[in-house]
């Protein structure tokens, strides 16, 4: 038994370049229930992050009591990180949301569902009926919901509703993915593969803590470096992260750049590459547009230039691009560190251009994954619940809006086409002044997760906005809501999601729902059913019931497009693996990468967007589009550097940035649910560098007050292994679980890392700055002993000895089996399900789309 708080990765299993991932299964059961008393195992994947693993869930006595990792899966090949070992179902059996809740004399009190959504249709005929209309209503829902439901959702809300104020919290999370392939490739949809990592010479994370965010994904990076003749690592974040550490024993470089550097760094890269003529010159001349401009950009970008911008060493700047320049297959990755900053698409177009400059795309080895981070975000975006038109169509084309229109049997006046969908900073924006009097959420906490969270109460607490939230969980959001509606959460009701590459999982039902808990698809669909929906002929609009129908109406609307589903199906997608999109009947097997043709769809007809300028996020006519004839090519798009819109000051004098911690999920309503899990990590803590402490006075424990101009926290402190200048604050602590608060407001101490940070976002994809603003930080009392930052991990103490380590307990046991043969099985489970007996399953996972 392994104990997988204590070590995080598990076992390696190392291996050769260009052989294939070696098996490991994981299975954790509940202390209670030992492996041979499980009913059932019910198919499923995580959905504690965008990896997306395979999985199983176990069933006893009705209830979720264990997973294991499919060893047929090619996302994971058996293997399960810590949140999905100990954060997946434990959370079942607390205290859910069993009913709905309604507010009658400022208090929220239990009903019926026809209480409940006779308060929510009242209020949405009455507010559709004034001027305002349907801009009166805004939906924000998730990257953590289900494709059959953001779908129900996009069309109710497009074409039922009929409004344009429709966001996920993906715009927190991957806006800027999709805003960088749609600015570099014409169109979503990710490159890359998960296999490359199998091909690849060297490996580069910018912004990305994968090692803690994608546990599994770095398991198959580590078991890579492990063997022989590994990839050499280049990890660009300010903080020294497992990332970082495997940088320097592989040879390779760790950049640290000051917090809100990213685009002079990219620059600089991508001028060394230029220079030294690290280029596929052939490659650039036939399947790509804006060599000279982007040549002339990151001309004045010297090394010594950015180096004294991002304060790292200029040699390191050279080394790297000397790295990427000459390694023959290169793969990168992309995440919140460029995501969540002031030039996001800039930065994350410019990890694009290196690639399209070497040629490097749709060949093993050579991928680019501009990371996900929610599980099932690429569905929203997909779908259209960010507000984009489903299928990657262009709201800026009237044909894309025809094909939907003539799908839906709608007028497209019906579907708001005449601006571009409303982003959610913008959405909260309308709130805040009034304009829209109806929000209603969907799997997501604003009340933690937005930025500058006091603006965020206050909007929240408005009388003019009627608010429904939709959880599993009485959140600190719900809290201040008018009407909660209890959801089914995961392994209590079924649908499909993909993940980062693309790969498409079925997750069943395990389980029936807490009380009178429903799925998010029966809410919409009731609410749509109450609204009385209609087509242009009179029939209900929403023609689906549950989720496989959902899922058939979708695989119509991907028809012809990049994101082609119609060769998939539920049935087709039980047993065996996942399956990465498109898959159709050129490719019946699915799709391990795109673009290995260099055809981009950037033709006109094709595109998802006509492109924006990314300095000033200024949108691109269709004539100017045309103007530049794509036909097929890919862009080179580049932008000159600009410094983070706040920066540090006498009184403001750290740059804070936040982020996450291993062991817990966004704002913990599941992880913290779990005892080892919560264990881990049981509290707010802030990290600073060695010597920033020094200067301060601060020693280990030490609490610490963090002040921005919006707000402030107190933690302990932990003296980290940051650079110099840099406070990093995970965004986990809300205030459901602090004792002395109402679920909401801070009662003494705020501890919410979302009190300091700022309100502005990426001129193109709209993405808050999460990762850069500026504090200042006192000395509040000395220490009760050590922060609860765990030592496992980024967060690690910079003096090892000074802190107990991170370990869990007897309920953290883990069992590693190192090949496909699964544990043992009770006879009535073959008998049952006989999908479970591996007659679709392959285990060889990486042959099985190649
Ligand atoms: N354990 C765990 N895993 C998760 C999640 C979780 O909450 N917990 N959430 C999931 C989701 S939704 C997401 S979006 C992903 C996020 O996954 P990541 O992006 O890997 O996570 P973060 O910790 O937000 O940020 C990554 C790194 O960016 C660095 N960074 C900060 N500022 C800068 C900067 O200016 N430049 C550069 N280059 N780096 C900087 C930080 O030090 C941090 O180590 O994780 C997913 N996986
Ligand atoms: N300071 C700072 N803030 C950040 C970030 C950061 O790096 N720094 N990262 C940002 C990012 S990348 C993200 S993704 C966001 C995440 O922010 P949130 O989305 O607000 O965080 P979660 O805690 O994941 O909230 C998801 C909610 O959905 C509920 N839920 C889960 N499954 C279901 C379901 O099936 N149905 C329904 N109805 N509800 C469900 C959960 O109980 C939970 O309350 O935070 C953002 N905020
Ligand atoms: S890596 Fe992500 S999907 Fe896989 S087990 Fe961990 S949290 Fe779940
Ligand atoms: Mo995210």
């Amino acid at each position: 038994m392994s104990d997988r708080i204590a070590d995080v990765w598990g076992a390696r299993t190392p291996h050769a370049k260009d052989t294939p991932w070696p098996v490991r299964v994981d299975t954790h059961l509940d202390a209670s229930v030992a492996a041979e008393d499980v009913d059932r195992w019910v198919q499923s994947a995580c959905v504690l992050c965008s990896n997306g693993c395979g999985c199983d869930i176990a069933v006893k006595d009705g209830r979720m009591v264990g997973i294991r990792g499919r060893a047929a899966d090619v996302v994971n090949h058996g293997r399960l990180g810590p949140k999905g070992l100990y954060g997946s179902w434990q959370w079942s059996r607390t205290d859910r949301l069993t009913r709905p809740l309604v507010r009658d004399g400022g208090e929220l009190v239990e009903c019926d569902w026809d209480t409940a959504m006779g308060r929510i249709v009242e209020r949405s005929r009455q507010l559709l009926a004034t001027d305002a209309g349907a801009l009166s209503h805004a939906f924000y829902t998730s990257g953590q919901l289900f494709l059959e439901e953001y779908y129900t959702l996009g069309v109710m809300g497009k074409a039922g509703v009929g409004t344009p104020h429709m966001d996920g919290n993906t715009r927190l999370c991957t806006a800027t993915a999709a805003a960088a392939l749609k600015e570099s490739f014409g169109s979503d949809g990710q490159p890359g593969s998960y296999s490359d990592i199998e091909a690849t010479d060297a490996v580069f994370l910018f912004g990305h803590n994968m090692a803690e965010t994608q546990t599994v994904l770095w398991m198959r990076v580590l078991d890579r470096i492990h063997g022989p003749n590994p990839p050499r690592t280049v990890a660009v974040d300010p903080r020294t992260t497992k990332v970082a550490e495997a940088a320097r024993a592989t040879g390779g470089v760790h950049l640290a750049p000051l917090a809100g550097t990213n685009q002079a760094l990219v620059n600089a890269l991508t001028r060394e590459v230029v220079h030294n003529g690290w280029l596929d010159e052939d490659y650039i001349a036939a399947h790509t547009l804006g060599f000279d401009e982007l040549k002339a950009v990151v001309e004045p970008y010297t090394p010594e230039h950015a180096a004294a911008i991002c304060q790292v060493p200029a040699a390191d700047i050279r080394r790297a691009a000397e790295i990427f320049g000459t390694s023959e297959r290169v793969l990168s990755t992309v995440l919140q560190g460029f995501f969540q900053s002031h030039q996001a698409t800039a930065a994350s177009c410019g990890v694009n251009n290196l690639h399209l400059l070497r040629g490097m795309l749709g060949r093993p080895g050579c991928g680019i994954l501009q990371m996900n981070g929610q599980p099932t975000a690429q569905n929203t975006r997909e779908c259209g619940a960010d507000g984009d038109l489903p299928g990657f169509r262009n709201w800026d084309n009237p044909d894309h809006v025809r094909q939907l229109a003539d799908l839906w049997n709608v007028d497209p006046m019906t579907i708001p086409h005449w601006a571009p969908p409303t982003h959610s900073m913008q959405i909260w924006r309308y709130c805040e002044q009034g304009s829209i009097g109806l929000l209603w959420i969907s799997g997501t906490n604003p009340a933690v997760s937005l930025p500058e969270l006091p603006r965020i109460r206050e909007i929240l607490r408005r009388d003019s906005l009627f608010t429904i939230v939709q959880d599993g969980f009485l959140t600190e959001t719900a809290r201040l809501a008018d009407v909660v509606l209890p959801a089914a959460l995961w392994g209590e009701k079924q649908g499909t999601f993909t993940n980062v590459d693309r790969t498409v999982h079925l997750s069943e039902q395990a389980v029936e729902p807490p009380g009178d808990a429903r799925s998010d698809l029966d809410i919409w669909l009731d609410y749509a059913r109450r609204m009385d929906f209609r087509d242009k002929d009179g029939a209900p609009l929403i023609k689906w019931s549950n989720p496989q129908e959902a899922f058939e109406a979708w695989k119509e609307c991907t028809r012809g497009r990049l994101v082609d589903y119609t060769g998939l199906s539920h049935d087709r997608l039980r047993g065996g693996s996942g399956i990465p999109w498109p898959v159709n009947d050129k490719a019946p097997e699915g799709t391990q990468r795109l673009y290995a043709d260099a055809d981009f769809p950037t033709r006109p007809e094709d595109c998802e967007t006509y492109g924006h300028d990314l300095l000033t996020g200024g949108v691109l006519s269709a004539q100017e589009y045309r103007a530049r004839n794509p036909d097929g090519r890919a862009f080179l798009k580049a932008a000159p550097y600009v410094p983070p819109p706040e920066n540090t000051s006498e009184e403001y004098p750290f740059l804070l940035t936040t982020g996450r911690t291993v062991y817990h999920l966004h704002t913990r309503t599941k992880t913290g649910r779990s005892r080892p899990l919560r264990r881990a990590a049981p509290g707010m803590w802030v990290e600073l560098s060695v010597s920033d402490a020094a200067r301060l006075g601060v020693r280990e424990g030490d609490l610490v007050r963090l002040e921005s101009p919006r707000g402030a926290l107190q933690a302990p402190a932990r003296i980290g292994r940051g650079r110099d200048g840099v406070v990093f604050a995970p965004f986990h602590y809300g205030y459901w679980d602090e004792p002395g608060t109402d679920g909401a407001v801070p009662g003494g101490s705020p501890r919410a890392a979302n009190e300091l940070t700022i309100t502005e976002w990426d001129p193109v994809s709209k993405q808050p700055l999460y990762k850069t603003g500026a504090v200042r930080v006192t000395k509040i009392a000395d220490a009760a002993g050590p922060s609860p930052a765990p030592t496992t991990t980024a967060s690690a103490p910079a003096d090892p000895d000074s802190v107990p380590p991170t370990a869990g307990g007897p309920d953290a046991d883990v069992r590693e089996h190192p090949d496909a043969t699964e544990p043992p099985q009770p006879a009535r489970q073959a008998e049952a399900s006989p999908e479970q007996s591996g007659s679709k399953a392959t285990t060889s996972a990486t042959g099985t789309k190649g």
